[in-house]
């Protein structure tokens, strides 16, 4: 049991259809705490600094061109588990595989346009969370 911060950034597609407010209230209604939001268009240096991990993949520039296609909401958020809890809400990568009830399962059809994103453990919460929000972590 561990409190915990997690970054959640709902992605260009999401921003496009709509759904803002939908993975919002998911979260806020799971009981999960908002603690920053922001809505800015991704430049490719930083998608490329928030997709490192990605950067041998043969998807990797369809990916940094989709993330930087429009504006994106990036959110801090805090709670018991918060990194697993929000990708448990958010579903499994693929959204045609993601079960009902998930955010890419009942709003997603395929793998590059999953709507939202979320940190994989506190150690990438850490790192994405300086990059989008460096001057709130510093206290500004
Ligand atoms: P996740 O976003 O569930 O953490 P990931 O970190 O493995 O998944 O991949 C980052 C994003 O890259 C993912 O949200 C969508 C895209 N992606 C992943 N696998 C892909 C694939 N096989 N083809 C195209 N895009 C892919
Ligand atoms: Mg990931």
């Amino acid at each position: 049991m561990a409190v915990e911060d997690t970054f959640v950034m709902v992605k260009p597609d999401g921003v496009r259809r709509g759904l803002v407010g939908e993975v919002v209230g998911r979260m806020e209604r799971k009981g999960l705490t908002l603690e920053h939001i922001r809505q800015l268009t991704i430049s490719e240096e930083t998608a490329g600094r928030h997709y490192a991990e990605h950067t041998d993949k043969p998807f990797f520039g369809d990916l940094i061109e989709f993330i930087t296609s429009g504006p994106v909401v990036a959110m801090w958020w805090s709670g018991e588990s918060a990194v697993s809890v929000a990708r448990t809400l958010m579903g499994p990568t693929n959204p045609a595989e993601a079960p009902p009830g998930t955010i890419r399962g009942d709003y997603g059809l395929i793998v590059t346009e999953n709507i939202v994103h979320g940190s994989d453990s506190p150690e990438s919460a850490q790192r994405e969370l300086d990059i989008f929000f460096h001057q709130q972590r510093r206290g500004d």
